[in-house]
């Protein structure tokens, strides 16, 4: 009974955590309003800018458009720490992103997919002074033991460790 407890612990926390990359893709969305735009355990927060456009007639079926200039942090909902690995923006030929933990990219080019490897940030700050849609942002939230998960283990560690001593007396 308690090693059954122990394999259980065991298989919990290396299946309650899967790797968890999403791509935020504004797929069918029709929203001018909506502040934190949310979609699959992200915010997008918009701050010091007009207004934004979110339509599933942009880029195939959905994206993101800010209107004359562009001030958008990224965070989890959880706020766990997540890993930024590329997004594609077109319509602007200036944009800074940066993160919390110092990470800056300094866009050139007006339209393309941009590839990164920003890992454990809490937030990404995307800026631009002109127009710009974005689309395909993909971001993986790092996997965090959850307390249930870890009180599970130390509770089928220590079965494990009492049969262990009921076997050896
Ligand atoms: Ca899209």
């Amino acid at each position: 009974m308690k090693g059954t407890i122990a394999i259980l612990a065991f298989f919990t926390i290396i299946f309650s955590n899967p790797s968890s990359a999403v791509v935020i893709d504004f797929t069918g969305v029709n929203d001018h309003y909506s502040n934190p735009y949310q979609e699959d355990g992200f915010n997008i927060n918009r701050h010091n800018f007009g207004h934004w456009h979110i339509h599933s007639n942009y880029n195939d079926g959905g994206a993101l458009f800010t209107h004359s200039g562009g001030d958008l942090r990224i965070t989890s909902i959880s706020g766990n720490p997540f890993d930024f690995t590329s997004f594609d923006i077109w319509g602007t030929s200036h944009i800074v992103l940066t993160s919390n933990l110092g990470d800056t990219l300094i866009g050139a080019s007006n339209i393309g997919t941009y590839s990164l490897n920003w890992s454990n940030v809490s937030w990404i700050d995307f800026t631009s002074n002109g127009n710009m849609y974005l689309d395909n942002i993909t971001l993986n939230e790092t996997s965090v033991p959850e307390p249930a998960s870890l009180a599970l283990l130390g509770l089928g560690l220590a079965g494990l460790g009492f049969s262990r001593r009921k076997k050896t007396s």
